[in-house]
């Protein structure tokens, strides 16, 4: 057991006939943040193992190999209730089945030794059990080298109201019952025009679930195991059993407890991560086409921004940048000069991401493909050749990212001496990482291909996340280890908030695909990846004005924030639309921009606390009954609450406003209602509410990218609650480097009591910006007075009272620097 209560629990056979994967410890768990309990809280009795800290506890009845989880006095958790613990025992080949001494009569019932170590009884001819041994799935043949080996376990959530959690799937956000229909399944696969409302796999897979209690207290469960995994869900009674089957590897899981939700997303967070902190820019506006053809059609995408006023700071280009999808190379007749046109994009404080997938076209003339063949390190095939598949470039292999050494070699490509023309300014997007095979089974690499030792199908899962950390790590050493690294991933595992950020994949223009980019990215962040963001538009297809719009509106309040589309789409760029819809875009990327202190600020807690930056309803209000049913609306950091707009030309839409205090954020008007009310649209943007008890930071004014705008003044709004409390914090740093690691950087607390407004450093830097307008909302008297103490001196300032609020718009202090304002 582990001090944040956390239970892991691993089995394995004691002497297989082959080792199976577990996921190496150190490249999945934190150990960091997370310390064993000393032993005066085990205790060991006749049948039983308990641990206990706090108001935490585990009860493991031995015989029954049964797991309760205690919160105080009330079961939450149980592995194993219902005795669906399977764990399938590496075998040979018809030795074990070959019954000894019986009979030969195959009419009659025989006695034989299953995987799981039991002996029943079965009739037939044993041998020829179909698919154990050799499986045939349209014209793929899977050869199960190792036969049988799945693992499996049931895990019941006592008195829960809603599971949550398990994706990627394009579905609601609490998980449904699946007694009548599919599974959830966790397997990554590149899915052609995903359908909405599936249980079907997707990109990724993070294998953790937390359940609402109705208390409020809450619990959870990771299944580390990066095999292709079934849930299967039933509701009885007050409780949620679910069923969970792994076709390979350990029985490894985590039991987690606590005293809320939030509190086990925190947990799981850490205990996989920690959340990268991203560089300022990628929380910026990202442009992005499959394709921006020449150098020329990119430099003069930039300049549309310029011209037309729109901020960005990222630049993306797809595969057909490189010369037959070689990656780290340029095809020089569309792009003759990278470095020049990156220099230029440099000179307008811009960035590119160029796209690195991990197909390798076999071709003797790709320096990256002769390495790693020559090197071996390339998955192999059973037969230990290098496996070859049909993808993008033609026939193609794929480095095995599981081994060290190849993830050493993939991130040494980076460096600028390899990946010739990419400059300081360049960062990566990894796609197709599933692995996505044209030619394999499910578009997919064959289960029984090589990793070493392990076969395909114990490692599928976590492919991908092992490319993006190569990939990663790789922009980090190309710097000397100075500047944090951005990477874009379309396959994910559990762990994934470490390396980067993901996108929901192949979506369509559409507006349900608008809806479900909602759940979908909050069900991410549940399972400890807030960075996360659908293609604003849709992939597919060509969106109407309206639903462009409107995407743009929702999408400035996702943590990724990224235009893209398909390559048969027609252009989108935002000056392609007529008045009213390119200024409203524009509006809608410089409400973005004018927030960046607060996204960036919520982003250092992700990071050091593990608190998702965008939250289900559910976690913010846990008691909240209504609030857990609801998936469109959502709340970004304790803050702010934001809706989609998810259907055409509508006037009103339905929103619910938990007991608090509400302000209109566009208008700051207050809402004079709580529960479920009927909010009036407006076309300019999508509705957003600032919560009483808040303070909010923020730009005045946004200027074309992050870095125009990183040593603006700061402007707060503090909105007070019933108790005309507020509270808040800030963060700031260069933006860029790992300098924050050694405290260079400013994080401060600013909170209103008392009528007063205290700015108080947790961490000092030097810094030189500004405090910009402070406005206060929710107060009720007019104040005489405002005066503004610093660390030498005590003067007024000037004010002025605008229906509900108090705004005092030049305001001498310093973001870090101490100060007070008192209001009397
Ligand atoms: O590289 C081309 C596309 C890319 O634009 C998209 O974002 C990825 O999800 N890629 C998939 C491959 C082909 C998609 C049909």
């Amino acid at each position: 057991m582990y001090t944040n209560g956390a239970l892991h629990v691993y089995i394995d056979e004691i002497s297989p006939i082959h080792k199976r994967f577990k996921t190496p410890q150190e490249d999945l768990i934190n150990e960091k943040a997370i310390n064993k309990v000393p032993n005066q809280h085990v205790k060991i009795e006749a049948d039983k193992i308990i641990w206990e800290l706090g108001k935490i506890r585990y009860v493991l009845k031995i015989s029954k190999f049964m797991i309760e989880g205690f919160y105080g006095k009330d079961l939450t958790i149980i592995a194993n209730k219902n005795s669906f613990m399977n764990f399938e025992r590496y075998r040979n080949k018809n030795v074990d089945l070959k019954p000894k001494n019986q009979s030969k009569d195959i009419s009659k019932p025989i006695k034989i030794l299953d995987a799981t170590g039991a002996y029943i009884e079965k009739n037939g001819n044993l041998e020829t059990q179909p698919n154990l041994w050799n499986e045939n799935f349209k014209q793929f043949n899977d050869k199960k080298q190792f036969g049988p080996s799945s693992i499996a376990l049931d895990f019941t959530f006592v008195n829960s109201t809603h599971i949550f959690g398990i994706p990627e799937h394009a579905d609601s956000l609490a998980l449904k019952d699946t007694v009548k229909s599919e599974p959830y399944r966790l397997y990554n696969l590149d899915v052609f025009e995903y359908e909405l409302n599936e249980r079907m796999a997707l990109y990724g897979s993070i294998p953790f679930i937390l359940s609402r209690t109705i208390k409020k207290f809450s619990s959870g469960v990771f299944w580390s195991n990066p095999s292709e995994t079934y849930i299967d869900i039933n509701s009885q009674n007050n409780d949620k059993i679910t069923h969970w089957i792994s076709e390979a590897g350990v029985l490894e899981f985590y039991l987690f407890q606590d005293e809320s939700p939030l509190k086990i997303i925190e947990s799981f967070t850490l205990l996989t991560g920690p959340p990268q902190l991203p560089p300022l820019f990628s929380l910026g506006y990202h442009q992005s086409r499959w394709n921006y053809n020449s150098e020329k059609d990119l430099l003069d995408v930039a300049d549309g921004f310029n011209k037309y006023q729109i901020p960005v700071d990222v630049f993306w280009l797809d595969i057909e940048h490189t010369p037959e999808r070689t990656y780290f190379k340029w095809d020089y007749r569309n792009f003759p000069t990278p470095t020049e046109m990156q220099k230029k994009l440099e000179s307008m404080n811009k960035k590119l991401v160029t796209i690195v997938d991990p197909h390798m076209k076999r071709s003797d003339s790709y320096f990256v493909h002769k390495e790693m063949q020559s090197k071996g390190y390339y998955v192999k095939t059973d037969k230990g050749y290098d496996f070859e598949g049909h993808c993008w470039p033609g026939s193609s292999s794929w480095p095995d990212f599981t081994r060290p050494e190849v993830r050493d070699y993939w991130s040494s490509l980076f460096d600028f001496s390899k990946y010739k023309d990419s400059t300081e300014i360049l960062f990566v997007w990894n796609d197709m990482n599933e692995p996505s095979v044209f030619s394999g089974p499910e578009i997919t690499m064959p289960k029984d291909n090589f990793h070493g030792n392990y076969e395909h199908r114990e490692v599928h899962n976590i492919y991908g996340l092992y490319m993006q950390r190569a990939t990663s790590e790789g922009l980090v050493k190309r710097r000397l280890g100075g500047y944090r690294p951005f990477v874009l991933s379309r396959a994910f595992y559990a762990g994934v908030q470490k390396y980067g950020a993901i996108w929901t994949g192949d979506n369509n223009s559409k507006w349900s695909h608008l809806e479900y980019s909602m759940p979908m990215c909050l069900s991410i962040a549940v399972a400890g990846l807030s960075f996360c963001g659908a293609d604003v538009g849709g992939f597919f297809g060509n969106p109407d004005t309206n639903l462009l719009v409107r995407w743009y509106q929702l999408g400035a309040y996702m943590p990724f924030f990224r235009g893209h589309s398909h390559i048969e789409t027609r252009r989108r760029e935002p000056w392609l639309y007529n008045e009213p819809y390119l200024s409203q875009i524009r509006q809608a990327i410089n409400e973005r921009y004018s927030l960046l202190p607060y996204w960036y600020t919520l982003f250092y807690i992700y990071h050091i606390k593990g608190t998702p930056i965008i939250r289900p309803m559910f976690v913010e209000y846990p008691n909240d009954n209504i609030a857990a049913d609801l998936d469109k609306q959502f709340h970004v950091g304790p803050g702010l609450l934001v809706a989609g707009i998810t259907m055409p030309n509508q006037q009103e839409i339905p929103i619910y406003l938990p007991e608090a205090i509400w302000y209109d954020y566009h208008t700051f008007q207050k809402i004079n209602e709580n529960g479920a009310i009927s909010y009036k649209t407006n076309e300019n943007w999508v509705p957003v509410f600032i919560k009483g008890g808040n303070v909010i930071i923020r730009y005045e004014k946004a200027k074309m990218s992050t870095s125009d705008m990183k040593s603006d003044p700061i402007s707060i709004i503090i909105v007070l609650n019933k108790e005309k409390k507020a509270k808040g914090m800030i963060y700031l740093d260069d933006t860029e480097t790992f300098k924050y690691q050694s405290g260079e950087f400013v994080y401060a607390e600013i909170e209103f009591k008392e009528n007063s407004i205290r700015y108080k450093i947790l961490n000092q830097m030097n810094a030189n910006i500004s405090v910009g307008k402070i406005t206060v909302l929710g107060l009720d008297f007019v104040p005489k007075v405002v005066a503004l103490e610093n660390s030498s001196e005590l003067f007024t300032l000037g004010y002025y009272v605008k229906e509900e609020s108090l705004i005092i718009s030049e305001v001498p202090a310093k973001i870090s620097e101490e100060w007070t304002i008192y209001l009397s």
